[in-house]
């Protein structure tokens, strides 16, 4: 009874988020990840919205991949944000991001990407549509996933190593988390222009922001202002921006989520006869796999992201839900597989009340409220949750933990409703700006509702 309820309310929370906008002629339909905050389309968010709404209403699903594609670049970059015109609340607005020669037509958006979530959402959606209803969304999305997918091995791989550069915060989903903090120490703040500082002074507000003891900080937001600023400059020409940006990590998460993405985009070829093209993506699936693997680092019994920042090659060290992302990818050798599982289990760790805390509660950076410095969300657990079943069949362990987190994931979210993250002790909700949260109806974000639908399933 009570799980119908929520999904009835899950369903009304997709529906409050929805945008619907006419551009170069044509209707969109976006969910926003919140309408009181991000009021804009956000990659790896409204892929996860629509493996939750095709649950709902396949055609909603469609719509949903159809304007996330919409705006890519012509060198396949889908951005992170695509915006909707009109809404200048959040910071930063259109403007900051000097795409203007990028657009299509009317569709604006940012010049940086997000993990690729997107074609495990596609090939989900398609497997869970009704018979024969996608075809038509398939044709239309199939070209855009691919070139976007050519677009990270080219500009993001230039090595070949597997392992995908990250060259914003933004870009790791994972915005002011510690593993960025040594990092950090590289990129001076008096290198960042007068004028982008005072810009984003002049923005820190609450509505534009968000709630600054919950928010990355000030210093974080000249960091990430800057980069933009820097990447514009170098009229957003991404050989250049690998090379020369004072941030580029080789992001474990996102290398995961890549090689999952792989894998899926290969499923959903190989589905629709288009084998020959399939086995590319493969190829770049196993590649990853097994750069992940080699990040093992035993001393710290976590794999590592690495610093490949203007030549330098530092493994980074923190204990964050990131170093789970390799069981997504299936790069866990039999040798990693028990001291993964161990790590995670462990409640003084990333296994308490509610896992899995974006890092572990007994490191000395662990904050409870403060965004990807402590706090659950459903996000990264949606994916360690995928990853600890894949090695189901052979851990009774990994199932164990799989089938808990399940329930551990949809009692919180139950408990509270749809906020954007949750206190791992308690499992209480903290959404971005709490203290408002009632008077806005701020708690009604996409994330969870989406997700909370397709964990119930
Ligand atoms: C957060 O990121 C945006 C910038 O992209 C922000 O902090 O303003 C992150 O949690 C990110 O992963 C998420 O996609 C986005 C929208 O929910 O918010």
């Amino acid at each position: 009874q009570k799980l119908l309820e929520m999904l009835k309310v899950a369903d009304h929370a997709l529906k409050h988020n929805l945008y619907v906008t006419t551009l170069n002629e044509k209707t969109y339909k976006r969910t926003v990840p919140s309408k009181e905050f991000y009021v804009h389309q956000w990659n790896w968010d409204s892929a996860a919205v629509a493996m939750g709404l095709v649950h709902l209403n396949p055609e909603r699903a469609y719509d949903e991949l159809r304007a996330l594609v919409s705006g890519q670049w012509n060198n396949g970059l889908i951005a992170h944000i695509t915006y909707n015109p009109g809404e200048t609340r959040y910071y930063p607005q259109a403007g900051k991001w000097h795409t203007e020669q990028f657009r299509r037509g009317e569709i604006v958006t940012s010049g940086i990407t997000q993990p690729p979530l997107l074609s495990i959402a596609v090939d989900y959606v398609y497997k869970h549509s009704p018979d024969g209803a996608a075809g038509d969304f398939l044709d239309e999305v199939l070209p855009a996933v691919m070139k976007y997918h050519d677009y990270l091995k080219r500009y993001r791989d230039p090595e070949d190593g597997g392992l995908l550069t990250i060259v914003h915060p933004w870009e790791s989903g994972t915005d002011n988390s510690p593993r960025w903090d040594s990092s950090y120490t590289h990129i001076n703040l008096n290198d960042v222009p007068q004028a982008v500082r005072e810009d984003v002074d002049a923005n820190r507000t609450d509505d534009k922001l968000g709630k600054a003891s919950h928010r990355p900080t000030q210093e974080d937001y000249y960091r990430f202002m800057g980069l933009v600023a820097l990447f514009a400059k170098l009229g957003w020409d991404y050989e250049k921006i690998v090379t020369q940006s004072p941030f580029a990590i080789k992001d474990i998460l996102f290398s995961s989520l890549w090689a999952r993405a792989n894998e899926a985009l290969a499923d959903t070829l190989t589905r629709v006869g288009r084998t020959d093209e399939a086995a590319k993506y493969h190829k770049w699936a196993q590649q990853t796999q097994e750069a992940l693997a080699h990040t093992w680092d035993e001393e710290h019994q976590q794999y590592c992201d690495i610093d490949v920042a203007q030549g330098r090659r530092e493994p980074i060290i923190e204990p964050t839900n990131a170093m789970f992302l390799p069981l997504l990818a299936g790069a866990v050798t039999d040798e990693q597989l028990p001291k993964v599982l161990t790590r995670l289990s462990d409640p003084e760790q990333f296994w308490p009340a509610y896992p899995v805390p974006s890092i572990a509660l007994n490191s000395p950076k662990f904050e409870l409220t403060r965004y990807w410095r402590g706090p659950t969300w459903p996000i990264t657990n949606l994916l360690i949750i995928e990853g600890l079943m894949r090695y189901a069949p052979q851990s009774a362990q990994a199932r164990q933990m799989g089938e808990e987190l399940v329930d551990r994931t949809l009692d919180m979210i139950a408990k509270n409703g749809f906020y954007e993250y949750y206190d791992p002790t308690k499992g209480e909700a903290r959404p971005g700006r709490e203290d408002n949260a009632r008077q806005f109806g701020f708690a009604t974000f996409s994330w969870p509702a989406a997700i909370f639908i397709q964990l119930a399933e």
